[in-house]
């Protein structure tokens, strides 16, 4: 029975796909509450028709208190008012399907909201039905079972007196962990799983999947002795139903887990969300906030050993950003002078290698981060870092060098459509301040400009369907020991993509042979080539050249 449902990976549409990522709070508001909603998702949709994207993965917009942004679930089946009802997501997903877009739901299974019926009827007794959905363990108030942490700060174990135990928490004291040791917990997951396949959606974004395993008694919180085991019977008893994509998120992974994770056989998952290059620019062991110049050549070697050891035995995820994430353009590039050469250098980078790209809204702008003061963030990682940091006797200067490099809300500012009130984001108040730079910064100033940041996305997405290299190459590595130049190649039959970055901002000399006049030069962040005296290739700041010829005969 298993072996004929089990669809494999091999040919899949999301092969040469690119995804974008919507915050649907901070996208479009149709209503002037000053929040994102989805109908104001639906009148954006001849926008990512235009860019050319295939699907769109929307950030949770089930009802929720909103503690953690809507990653506290308290109805999986339902669509919270604030971002409108279940018949705007089915107008969302039909008028998304008329422009060739699916809609990939992000769902959060490793926890609930503390609001969600099942956990206010856990917590009642240890003998409701539900009780065992969660995990509780015995304890007397003011000594919880052991010194675990929850990642926004605090024990990661909250005392409920009406059952005399403890119910863990790896986030928000609102997000208490679900039990999957629990089958009758899985099956209800699996069936509401079914609900929103049968509703059309194209693909689900997996919350912290790696962290389903949990075994708090050995302070296992990723990759538990029985994730791979869950993660299969999930893909069998749901995914492989339809023609699916599926993406976990996954803080833990490395090659060897990816290749479960994304087994060609679709056992498991389309690909995974892996981290190692995300953490690269932190003080090792520390965490994010404990900042650290970016290592280029290890950015290098970590790119080059996911692409090499992943060809043909698993799939890539390609993503720079997402709502958790600083913008990569004042991250890595440059938010200053050259803000569109670094954003175009960043896309042209990632979008030629061998995976599926994910372009995080605002991203194909190059919107940057903010800079606000501690009153105008709003997510509860920042507030309750600053309030941890704070006590503990930081100075307040260098705690906002932390929150102006790494908070999540750099990429939770509402979206720039104009340079008219709010960016176009909405005709009320923002549920947070609007980035200053968005009259420079919008899409109306983009989509009809050839040399925009828009445009060159938009060339990318279209190359990946109109190239099989861009799919199928495989990837290797060049000037591996070069402290400026990230460069590799392409190769699939006859065809190869040559890709040549300099990742700074100064110009250096390209020791690379590059095959003009004969090549044919897919796409540049410069009008022109720049050559030294001896006619070898100059890189300006943040240069970037994509070539496509033919490959040299074996
Ligand atoms: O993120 C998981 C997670 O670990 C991140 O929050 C990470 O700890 C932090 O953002 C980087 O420092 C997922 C969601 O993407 C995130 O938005 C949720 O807050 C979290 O899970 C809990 O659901
Ligand atoms: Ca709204």
């Amino acid at each position: 029975m298993e072996l004929e449902r089990k669809q494999s990976n091999d040919s899949k549409w999301w092969k040469s796909a690119v995804i974008y990522q919507i915050y649907p709070r901070s996208f479009a508001d149709s209503n002037g509450d000053g929040i994102g909603d989805l109908k104001g998702i639906i009148s954006k949709l001849d926008y990512l028709e235009t860019l050319g994207i295939d699907a769109v993965w929307l950030s949770p917009v089930c009802r929720s208190p909103q503690d953690d942004n809507g990653y506290d679930i308290s109805d999986y089946q339902d669509i919270d008012p604030m971002f409108g009802t279940l018949e705007d997501m089915e107008e969302l997903i039909e008028e998304a399907g008329k422009r060739r877009i699916r809609i990939i739901m992000d769902l959060v299974l490793n926890h609930s909201s503390d609001e969600h019926f099942w956990f206010l009827e856990a917590k009642k007794s240890r003998e409701n039905p539900y009780h065992d959905y969660y995990v509780w363990r015995d304890g007397t108030e003011g000594a919880p079972p052991n010194d675990m942490r929850a990642c926004f700060g605090g024990s990661a174990w909250e005392w409920v007196p009406e059952v005399q135990q403890y119910y863990f928490h790896q986030f928000s004291v609102k997000q208490p962990d679900l039990n999957w040791e629990n089958p009758k917990l899985r099956q209800e997951i699996y069936d509401m799983i079914n609900w929103w396949i049968g509703k059309g959606v194209g693909g689900f974004r997996l919350d912290v999947i790696d962290q389903i395993a949990k075994e708090p008694d050995r302070k296992i919180t990723n990759n538990g002795p029985r994730l791979h085991e869950f993660l299969r019977e999930l893909s069998r008893e749901t995914f492989q139903k339809a023609d699916l994509v599926t993406v976990g998120e996954a803080w833990g992974a490395d090659t060897e887990l990816a290749k479960l994770y994304s087994n060609p056989d679709g056992s498991e998952l389309s690909m995974v969300f892996q981290f190692e290059h995300i953490c690269l620019d932190q003080m090792p062991g520390k965490e994010k906030w404990d900042l650290a110049p970016l290592p280029f050549l290890k950015l290098k070697e970590v790119f080059g050993r996911w692409q090499t050891q992943l060809h043909g035995k698993g799939w890539n995820s390609l993503f720079w950003n997402n709502h958790d994430l600083p913008r990569i353009v004042s991250r890595w590039g440059n938010d200053g002078e050259y803000r569109v050469e670094s954003a175009k250098m960043l896309a042209i980078l990632l979008h030629g290698m061998q995976g599926t790209p994910y372009i995080y809204q605002g991203e194909e702008l190059g919107m940057t981060n903010v800079r606000y003061e501690i009153g105008e963030y709003r997510d509860i990682e920042t507030l309750n870092l600053y309030q941890e940091r704070l006590e503990k006797g930081y100075e307040k200067e260098e705690i906002m060098r932390s929150i102006h490099a790494k908070s999540r809300d750099n990429a939770r500012t509402p979206m720039q459509w104009n340079d008219g009130e709010n960016a176009g984001f909405t005709a009320g108040e923002p549920w947070i301040r609007t980035n200053p730079n968005y009259r420079e910064i919008n899409a109306a100033k983009q989509t009809e400009d050839e040399d925009s940041v828009f445009r060159c996305y938009q060339e990318l997405i279209r190359f990946r369907k109109e190239y099989p290299v861009f799919a199928e190459g495989e990837f290797r590595m060049l000037l591996e020991t070069d402290e400026d130049i990230f460069a590799y190649t392409r190769t699939d039959g006859d065809s190869q993509l040559l890709v040549i970055c300099n990742f700074h901002d100064r110009t250096v000399k390209c020791p690379l042979e590059t095959p003009e006049p004969d090549g044919k030069l897919l796409i540049g962040n410069y009008r022109d080539r720049a050559g030294g005296p001896d006619g070898t290739l100059l890189l300006r700041p943040y240069e970037a050249r994509m070539y496509l010829t033919a490959a040299p005969k074996a």
